[in-house]
């Protein structure tokens, strides 16, 4: 049931959520007897009909290995993988097909980049700077090239409203910085950085610019060219595509330069027991069979979202974070961590005197499914001082039905646990 009596805007979006609703098989089956309400979409988000079928038909009829065989099943696979390759591209805006290297995801991505381009050109001294509201994969990675070459993470600070202190982050963007990595758009606040404006303070400085997009890429268009960065990486499987699937795009240029990052078939030129040579990237950095079919089922995906629109995803997820805003606003002793300028996609909050485990277990119970803990954000946590939050993540087919479902079990839990 809808809340009519809210003073946001009857309907949501453009979107026909109700038929896009249908293209996803998982979300029709009951949990514990419930309608399942997924809000964990920032963890992983649902596969539409269109990424399984793609999934099912490559392994039924084209299904081989890639770049190897001279035979039709793999000239089929090639050019499935290769055309996902292109989709990717043209999803980014890239320049280059080239630019586009197939990883496991926006983790894989960012430990490439450390490893390959920190490795090769850190040295002791030298900055690399993230913010406070960083996930893990753009932190440890950085720690560990910085304890190999005597580096120096640097970290700008976030008010407590989560946005970033940009005005800090320039002052600490100085002549030892090499390279800045910053997320687009935080997984445990919703906050969207101006990443454009961070990447310009990067190069005026003479540093690189690495754009951490796995929440970002699902919810609004992005342009690499236009944000100006050097770097950006993000996940198939939070894009309605495969798990196991992400990307790195890089500027060939740097990717030319870069040393793999791993060693086997496929990435060579030429071996020999004294020494071996390099294919050009990407085939660089794709030592091994990679995931052909989930490069393919992320292909789908693209299309996917592409059709539905970006911009149109955006404005609907928007409508439904004002409206999960106003609606957890009348929860007794909810408060949300992470009240950002920008903001998309997701709602993270806490009550004080329940832990959050307990809440999204209660959740669950009523058959609402969002995430309980540090999401991988630790940092962030210690920021506000809580042990975890709970967190309500958002989908191009996320309903106001679903916010409904959710604010009513959290007056549920609010009056379990007394008031
Ligand atoms: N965040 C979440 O529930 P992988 O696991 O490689 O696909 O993505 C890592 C990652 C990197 N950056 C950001 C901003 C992220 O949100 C994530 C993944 C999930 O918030 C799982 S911890």
């Amino acid at each position: 049931m809808s809340a009519p009596g809210r003073s946001v805007a009857a309907t949501v979006g453009a979107l026909d959520v109700e038929r896009l609703r249908r293209d996803f098989p998982a979300l029709a089956q009951e949990v514990r007897g419930r309608r399942l309400v997924y809000l964990d979409n920032a963890a992983t988000a649902h596969k539409p009909r269109a990424v399984l079928e793609a999934v099912q038909h490559h392994y039924a009829c084209e299904y081989s290995n890639v770049h190897r065989g001279v035979h039709w099943l793999s000239e089929r696979a090639t050019e499935a993988y290769e055309g996902a390759r292109e989709k990717v591209r043209a999803f980014l805006n890239a320049p280059d097909r080239r630019e586009i290297v197939f990883v496991r995801g926006t983790t894989e991505a960012i430990n490439l980049v450390a490893a390959s381009w920190g490795g090769a050109n850190l040295r002791p001294g030298d900055e690399v700077l993230v913010t406070e509201m960083e996930h893990h994969s753009n932190i440890v990675p950085w720690q560990l090239v910085c304890e190999r070459t005597g580096a120096v993470l640097r970290v700008a600070p976030i008010d407590d409203d989560g946005n970033l202190l940009v005005e800090e982050f320039e002052r600490l963007c100085g002549e030892r910085t090499r390279i800045v990595a910053v997320t687009q758009l935080s997984n445990a606040l919703g906050t969207i950085n101006p990443v454009r404006r961070l990447v310009e303070i990067a190069h005026a400085h003479g540093a690189l610019a690495l754009v951490d997009g796995a929440q970002a890429a699902p919810h609004m268009p992005v342009d690499v060219q236009a944000l100006g960065c050097d770097f950006y990486a993000f996940s198939g499987h939070k894009l309605y595509g495969p798990t196991g699937i992400g990307v790195l795009w890089a500027r060939r240029e740097l990717l030319e330069a870069m040393p793999p990052y791993q060693g086997g078939g496929e990435m060579i030129r030429q071996v020999t027991f004294e020494g071996s040579t390099w294919a050009p990237p990407p085939a660089k950095f794709e030592a091994g069979t990679p995931h052909i079919v989930g490069a393919i089922g992320l292909g789908a995906a693209i299309d996917y979202v592409r059709g539905v629109g970006l911009e149109a995803i955006a404005r609907h997820e928007r409508e439904l974070l004002a409206y999960a805003d106003e609606a957890l606003a009348e929860v007794p002793g909810l408060r949300v961590i992470g009240r950002a300028r920008e903001r998309a996609g997701l709602v993270s909050f806490v009550f004080d005197d329940i832990h959050p485990h307990d809440v999204g277990t209660i959740l669950d119970h009523e058959g609402v499914a969002v995430r309980a803990g540090h999401h991988c954000a630790m940092p962030v946590m210690q920021r506000y001082g809580v042990p975890a939050t709970a967190r309500a993540s958002f989908a191009l087919y996320n309903t106001r039905e679903d916010i409904d479902a959710l604010v009513a079990a959290l007056h549920r839990v609010r009056s379990m646990f007394g008031r």
